[in-house]
């Protein structure tokens, strides 16, 4: 009974994954952590709201920073590359910005943070669904 218990569970676990839980990545920008969540899981073809979470090396959420966000898709057979510019809005401790999402594939993610007088970035890549 326990065995079977724990394969549920595990089955249970493993396709978990694929509900409810945000699409998140976790960076570093110079001194900086980053928390990135996103909305849909895995990321998809249309709106995508993106929140951004920077917290300073002693953990305090930065609130002042202009956050940009840009996008895109690498060149692939018979399509040039895109690339797409987001501001963002100051939306709870952190930074909200929405993603349009065109076509199903690799995208890439640039954030740009500019806070007192300096300016730290970080980028990460997902396939959207
Ligand atoms: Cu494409």
């Amino acid at each position: 009974m326990k065995k079977i218990v724990t394969v549920t569970l595990i089955l249970f676990l493993a396709a978990g994954v694929a509900f409810a839980k945000p699409y998140e990545v976790n960076k570093k920008a110079g001194e900086y952590s980053v928390s990135i969540r996103m909305d849909r899981n895995p990321p998809s073809v249309g709106s995508n709201n993106m929140e951004i979470l920077i917290t300073d090396k002693a953990g305090k959420a930065v609130k002042d920073a202009k956050v940009m966000v840009d996008y895109g898709m690498p060149a692939m057979p018979g399509m040039p590359p895109m690339a797409y510019k987001a501001d963002t809005m100051s939306h709870g401790n952190g930074y909200h910005t929405v993603l349009n999402i065109s076509m199903k594939g690799p995208w890439y993610v640039n954030i740009k943070i500019t806070s007192q007088g300096k300016t730290v970035s970080t980028k990460f890549t997902f396939d959207a669904n």
